[in-house]
Protein backbone atom coordinates (compact mmCIF):
# COMPACT_ATOMS: atom_id res chain seq x y z
CA UNK A 1 0.00 0.00 0.00
CA UNK A 2 0.99 3.44 -0.70
CA UNK A 3 0.38 6.13 2.41
CA UNK A 4 -0.85 6.73 5.41
CA UNK A 5 -0.41 3.73 8.53
CA UNK A 6 1.27 1.83 6.21
CA UNK A 7 4.39 3.45 4.91
CA UNK A 8 6.30 4.42 2.32
CA UNK A 9 5.93 2.26 -1.12
CA UNK A 10 8.41 -0.73 -0.99
CA UNK A 11 10.68 0.22 -4.28
CA UNK A 12 11.48 -1.87 -7.46
CA UNK A 13 8.98 -2.70 -10.45
CA UNK A 14 8.68 -6.22 -8.51
CA UNK A 15 7.11 -4.59 -5.92
CA UNK A 16 5.01 -2.11 -8.14
CA UNK A 17 1.96 -4.30 -7.48
CA UNK A 18 2.22 -4.76 -3.58
CA UNK A 19 -1.06 -3.42 -2.27
CA UNK A 20 -0.59 -4.90 0.91
CA UNK A 21 0.74 -5.34 4.43
CA UNK A 22 2.64 -8.33 5.50
CA UNK A 23 2.61 -8.81 9.23
CA UNK A 24 5.37 -11.19 10.19
CA UNK A 25 4.91 -13.07 13.51
CA UNK A 26 7.56 -13.05 16.40
CA UNK A 27 6.25 -15.14 19.11
CA UNK A 28 8.48 -14.85 22.59
CA UNK A 29 6.89 -17.81 24.13
CA UNK A 30 7.34 -21.15 25.38
CA UNK A 31 3.95 -22.28 24.21
CA UNK A 32 2.57 -20.64 21.19
CA UNK A 33 0.98 -23.32 19.43
CA UNK A 34 3.49 -23.29 16.42
CA UNK A 35 6.22 -22.24 17.56
CA UNK A 36 6.59 -21.88 20.95
CA UNK A 37 9.50 -21.92 22.33
CA UNK A 38 11.53 -21.54 19.12
CA UNK A 39 12.44 -17.38 20.27
CA UNK A 40 11.90 -17.58 23.33
CA UNK A 41 15.45 -15.98 23.85
CA UNK A 42 15.32 -12.16 22.68
CA UNK A 43 18.75 -12.59 20.44
CA UNK A 44 16.57 -16.00 18.62
CA UNK A 45 13.35 -13.68 18.58
CA UNK A 46 15.46 -10.63 17.14
CA UNK A 47 17.44 -12.79 14.17
CA UNK A 48 14.25 -14.35 13.89
CA UNK A 49 12.33 -11.35 13.27
CA UNK A 50 15.45 -9.85 11.23
CA UNK A 51 14.88 -12.53 8.47
CA UNK A 52 11.37 -12.29 8.85
CA UNK A 53 12.00 -8.44 7.38
CA UNK A 54 14.65 -9.77 4.64
CA UNK A 55 11.83 -12.41 3.97
CA UNK A 56 9.51 -8.94 3.19
CA UNK A 57 7.88 -8.37 6.41
CA UNK A 58 6.61 -4.59 6.74
CA UNK A 59 5.30 -4.90 10.47
CA UNK A 60 6.69 -7.16 13.13
CA UNK A 61 4.04 -8.34 15.65
CA UNK A 62 5.90 -9.06 18.87
CA UNK A 63 4.21 -11.23 21.43
CA UNK A 64 4.86 -12.34 24.76
CA UNK A 65 1.47 -14.36 25.51
CA UNK A 66 0.21 -17.38 23.81
CA UNK A 67 -3.80 -17.19 23.42
CA UNK A 68 -4.30 -20.28 22.25
CA UNK A 69 -7.07 -22.30 23.85
CA UNK A 70 -6.12 -23.84 27.57
CA UNK A 71 -2.52 -20.96 27.12
CA UNK A 72 -1.78 -20.38 30.80
CA UNK A 73 -1.47 -16.72 31.93
CA UNK A 74 1.24 -14.67 31.89
CA UNK A 75 2.55 -12.08 34.69
CA UNK A 76 2.77 -8.41 33.16
CA UNK A 77 6.05 -8.32 34.28
CA UNK A 78 7.09 -11.67 32.76
CA UNK A 79 5.37 -10.38 30.16
CA UNK A 80 7.47 -7.57 29.76
CA UNK A 81 10.59 -9.51 30.41
CA UNK A 82 10.27 -11.23 27.30
CA UNK A 83 8.87 -8.52 24.84
CA UNK A 84 10.94 -5.56 25.30
CA UNK A 85 14.13 -6.40 24.85
CA UNK A 86 12.84 -7.95 21.84
CA UNK A 87 11.46 -4.40 20.56
CA UNK A 88 14.57 -2.69 21.69
CA UNK A 89 16.76 -4.97 20.10
CA UNK A 90 15.22 -5.01 16.72
CA UNK A 91 14.84 -1.23 16.48
CA UNK A 92 18.74 -0.84 17.90
CA UNK A 93 19.10 -3.03 14.73
CA UNK A 94 18.09 -0.47 12.74
CA UNK A 95 14.85 -2.58 11.70
CA UNK A 96 13.44 -1.14 8.96
CA UNK A 97 9.58 -3.03 9.69
CA UNK A 98 7.31 -1.45 12.06
CA UNK A 99 6.82 -3.15 14.91
CA UNK A 100 3.29 -4.66 16.66
CA UNK A 101 2.86 -5.24 19.77
CA UNK A 102 0.35 -8.44 20.53
CA UNK A 103 -0.34 -8.01 24.18
CA UNK A 104 -4.25 -6.99 25.98
CA UNK A 105 -2.21 -5.51 28.80
CA UNK A 106 -2.21 -1.42 28.72
CA UNK A 107 1.47 -1.69 30.95
CA UNK A 108 2.88 -3.79 28.50
CA UNK A 109 1.49 -1.64 25.70
CA UNK A 110 2.70 1.66 27.24
CA UNK A 111 6.36 0.06 27.47
CA UNK A 112 6.30 -0.99 24.22
CA UNK A 113 5.61 2.12 22.40
CA UNK A 114 7.72 3.88 24.22
CA UNK A 115 10.28 1.36 23.03
CA UNK A 116 9.46 2.08 19.88
CA UNK A 117 6.71 -0.22 18.54
CA UNK A 118 3.66 1.83 16.32
CA UNK A 119 0.73 -0.43 16.63
CA UNK A 120 -1.27 -2.39 19.66
CA UNK A 121 -2.47 -5.49 18.30
CA UNK A 122 -5.22 -6.00 20.86
CA UNK A 123 -6.63 -9.56 20.68
CA UNK A 124 -10.10 -8.19 23.11
CA UNK A 125 -10.42 -5.09 21.17
CA UNK A 126 -10.09 -2.86 23.98
CA UNK A 127 -11.65 -4.83 26.34
CA UNK A 128 -9.03 -6.68 27.91
CA UNK A 129 -7.99 -4.08 30.31
CA UNK A 130 -9.73 -0.65 31.10
CA UNK A 131 -6.75 1.54 30.84
CA UNK A 132 -5.88 0.06 27.15
CA UNK A 133 -8.13 2.78 25.19
CA UNK A 134 -6.14 5.50 27.07
CA UNK A 135 -2.49 4.40 26.37
CA UNK A 136 -3.24 3.87 22.73
CA UNK A 137 -4.96 7.53 22.54
CA UNK A 138 -2.09 9.27 24.58
CA UNK A 139 0.88 7.26 22.44
CA UNK A 140 -0.76 8.00 18.71
CA UNK A 141 0.02 4.59 18.47
CA UNK A 142 -2.67 2.49 16.17
CA UNK A 143 -4.85 -0.17 17.06
CA UNK A 144 -5.43 -3.54 15.89
CA UNK A 145 -9.20 -4.43 16.91
CA UNK A 146 -9.86 -7.95 17.13
CA UNK A 147 -13.12 -10.45 17.50
CA UNK A 148 -12.95 -12.57 19.94
CA UNK A 149 -16.07 -14.73 21.38
CA UNK A 150 -15.11 -15.40 25.33
CA UNK A 151 -11.72 -15.72 26.46
CA UNK A 152 -8.99 -17.55 25.08
CA UNK A 153 -9.38 -20.39 27.79
CA UNK A 154 -13.12 -21.28 27.40
CA UNK A 155 -13.59 -19.96 23.40
CA UNK A 156 -13.55 -23.05 21.92
CA UNK A 157 -16.05 -24.54 23.97
CA UNK A 158 -19.29 -24.47 21.69
CA UNK A 159 -19.21 -21.05 19.75
CA UNK A 160 -22.29 -20.09 18.78
CA UNK A 161 -23.62 -17.21 16.81
CA UNK A 162 -26.63 -16.11 15.08
CA UNK A 163 -25.04 -14.78 11.68
CA UNK A 164 -21.63 -15.51 12.48
CA UNK A 165 -20.55 -12.41 9.93
CA UNK A 166 -23.10 -9.63 10.53
CA UNK A 167 -22.30 -10.54 14.90
CA UNK A 168 -18.68 -9.75 14.30
CA UNK A 169 -19.43 -7.10 11.96
CA UNK A 170 -21.81 -5.66 14.78
CA UNK A 171 -19.20 -6.44 17.64
CA UNK A 172 -16.52 -4.56 15.81
CA UNK A 173 -18.63 -1.63 14.68
CA UNK A 174 -19.27 -0.99 18.05
CA UNK A 175 -15.60 -1.86 19.39
CA UNK A 176 -14.42 0.97 16.95
CA UNK A 177 -16.88 3.67 18.29
CA UNK A 178 -15.53 3.03 21.90
CA UNK A 179 -12.26 3.39 20.59
CA UNK A 180 -13.01 6.55 18.95
CA UNK A 181 -15.15 7.71 21.66
CA UNK A 182 -11.80 7.17 23.71
CA UNK A 183 -9.80 9.20 21.60
CA UNK A 184 -8.01 7.30 19.48
CA UNK A 185 -8.31 8.40 15.26
CA UNK A 186 -10.32 6.51 13.06
CA UNK A 187 -7.54 6.35 10.58
CA UNK A 188 -5.45 4.47 13.33
CA UNK A 189 -7.99 1.68 13.31
CA UNK A 190 -7.81 -1.77 11.90
CA UNK A 191 -9.98 -4.64 12.29
CA UNK A 192 -9.80 -8.34 12.64
CA UNK A 193 -12.47 -11.00 12.66
CA UNK A 194 -9.93 -13.30 14.98
CA UNK A 195 -9.76 -16.34 12.86
CA UNK A 196 -9.62 -19.56 15.21
CA UNK A 197 -11.08 -17.27 17.76
CA UNK A 198 -14.05 -18.74 19.64
CA UNK A 199 -15.24 -20.06 15.82
CA UNK A 200 -15.82 -23.22 14.37
CA UNK A 201 -14.32 -24.31 11.10
CA UNK A 202 -17.60 -23.43 9.83
CA UNK A 203 -17.75 -20.33 11.44
CA UNK A 204 -13.76 -19.59 9.48
CA UNK A 205 -15.05 -20.43 6.97
CA UNK A 206 -18.00 -18.14 6.53
CA UNK A 207 -15.79 -15.15 7.55
CA UNK A 208 -13.55 -15.74 4.88
CA UNK A 209 -15.93 -16.24 2.44
CA UNK A 210 -17.87 -13.08 3.22
CA UNK A 211 -15.10 -11.35 3.96
CA UNK A 212 -16.03 -8.13 1.86
CA UNK A 213 -19.03 -7.21 4.35
CA UNK A 214 -15.87 -6.76 6.79
CA UNK A 215 -14.31 -4.72 4.31
CA UNK A 216 -17.07 -2.46 4.47
CA UNK A 217 -16.74 -1.32 7.31
CA UNK A 218 -13.82 1.30 5.77
CA UNK A 219 -11.14 0.17 7.75
CA UNK A 220 -8.26 -2.49 6.78
CA UNK A 221 -8.96 -5.70 7.41
CA UNK A 222 -6.57 -7.90 9.07
CA UNK A 223 -6.55 -11.52 8.58
CA UNK A 224 -4.64 -14.51 10.72
CA UNK A 225 -5.04 -17.59 9.54
CA UNK A 226 -1.50 -18.57 9.76
CA UNK A 227 -0.79 -22.39 10.58
CA UNK A 228 -4.24 -22.42 12.17
CA UNK A 229 -5.93 -25.47 13.72
CA UNK A 230 -9.10 -25.48 11.18
CA UNK A 231 -6.82 -25.51 8.18
CA UNK A 232 -5.16 -28.77 9.84
CA UNK A 233 -8.88 -30.19 10.24
CA UNK A 234 -9.71 -29.40 6.67
CA UNK A 235 -6.26 -30.77 4.93
CA UNK A 236 -5.28 -33.64 7.81
CA UNK A 237 -1.96 -31.94 8.06
CA UNK A 238 -1.47 -32.18 12.44
CA UNK A 239 1.52 -30.31 12.39
CA UNK A 240 1.23 -26.43 12.26
CA UNK A 241 4.55 -26.23 10.31
CA UNK A 242 2.52 -28.12 7.44
CA UNK A 243 -0.17 -26.08 7.11
CA UNK A 244 1.38 -23.28 4.52
CA UNK A 245 -0.48 -24.39 1.51
CA UNK A 246 -3.66 -24.25 3.37
CA UNK A 247 -2.05 -21.14 5.13
CA UNK A 248 -1.47 -19.42 1.07
CA UNK A 249 -4.72 -20.75 -0.12
CA UNK A 250 -6.30 -18.79 2.05
CA UNK A 251 -4.55 -15.65 2.30
CA UNK A 252 -4.58 -15.33 -1.38
CA UNK A 253 -8.38 -15.37 -1.13
CA UNK A 254 -9.08 -13.25 1.78
CA UNK A 255 -6.42 -10.65 -0.30
CA UNK A 256 -9.29 -11.24 -3.17
CA UNK A 257 -12.02 -10.52 -0.82
CA UNK A 258 -10.90 -7.27 0.43
CA UNK A 259 -8.10 -8.14 3.30
CA UNK A 260 -5.41 -6.49 3.51
CA UNK A 261 -2.95 -7.03 6.33
CA UNK A 262 -1.57 -10.67 6.63
CA UNK A 263 -0.75 -12.18 9.69
CA UNK A 264 1.35 -14.64 9.19
CA UNK A 265 4.49 -16.97 10.43
CA UNK A 266 5.80 -17.87 6.49
CA UNK A 267 6.71 -14.44 5.16
CA UNK A 268 8.58 -15.40 1.72
CA UNK A 269 5.92 -17.60 0.52
CA UNK A 270 2.86 -15.43 1.31
CA UNK A 271 4.69 -12.42 0.12
CA UNK A 272 5.42 -14.25 -2.88
CA UNK A 273 1.50 -15.40 -3.40
CA UNK A 274 0.23 -12.23 -2.86
CA UNK A 275 2.46 -10.33 -5.18
CA UNK A 276 1.11 -12.19 -7.92
CA UNK A 277 -2.54 -11.97 -6.83
CA UNK A 278 -2.53 -8.41 -6.15
CA UNK A 279 -0.95 -8.29 -9.73
CA UNK A 280 -3.95 -9.94 -11.33
CA UNK A 281 -6.58 -8.98 -9.91
CA UNK A 282 -5.25 -5.13 -9.49
CA UNK A 283 -3.99 -2.61 -12.09
CA UNK A 284 -3.01 -3.81 -14.91
CA UNK A 285 1.28 -4.82 -15.05
CA UNK A 286 3.36 -3.62 -17.25
CA UNK A 287 7.01 -5.50 -16.97
CA UNK A 288 10.08 -3.58 -17.69
CA UNK A 289 11.22 -6.79 -19.61
CA UNK A 290 9.70 -8.69 -22.63
CA UNK A 291 9.56 -12.08 -20.32
CA UNK A 292 5.97 -13.15 -20.08
CA UNK A 293 6.42 -16.57 -19.26
N1 LIG B 1 -3.85 -14.84 16.04
C1 LIG B 1 -3.00 -15.17 17.04
C2 LIG B 1 -2.44 -14.20 17.87
N2 LIG B 1 -2.69 -12.88 17.67
N3 LIG B 1 -3.75 -11.19 16.42
C3 LIG B 1 -4.58 -10.82 15.42
N4 LIG B 1 -4.83 -9.51 15.20
N5 LIG B 1 -5.19 -11.75 14.61
C4 LIG B 1 -4.99 -13.08 14.77
O1 LIG B 1 -5.58 -13.89 14.01
C5 LIG B 1 -4.12 -13.51 15.82
C6 LIG B 1 -3.52 -12.52 16.65
C7 LIG B 1 -2.67 -16.62 17.27
O2 LIG B 1 -1.52 -16.99 16.55
P1 LIG B 1 -0.07 -17.16 17.19
O3 LIG B 1 0.43 -15.85 17.70
O4 LIG B 1 0.84 -17.82 16.24
O5 LIG B 1 -0.29 -18.18 18.38
P2 LIG B 1 -0.30 -18.02 19.94
O6 LIG B 1 -1.46 -17.16 20.33
O7 LIG B 1 -0.42 -19.44 20.45
O8 LIG B 1 1.00 -17.37 20.37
Amino acid sequence: MSSGWLGPEPAGPERAGSEFTIMGVVNVTPDSFSDGGRYLDAAAAIEHGLSLVSEGADILDVGGESTRPGAAPVTEREELRRVIPVIEGLIASGCAARISIDTFKSGVAARAVAAGAGLVNDVTALRGDPDMAGVVAAAGAECCLMHMLGDPRTMQDDPQYDDVVSDVKGFLEDRMAFAVAAGIGIERILVDPGIGFGKTVAHNLELLRRLRELVDLGRPVVIGTSRKSFLGRLTGRESPDDRLAATVATNVLAYERGARVFRVHDVGPVRDALTVTAATVSAPWTTPTSTTR
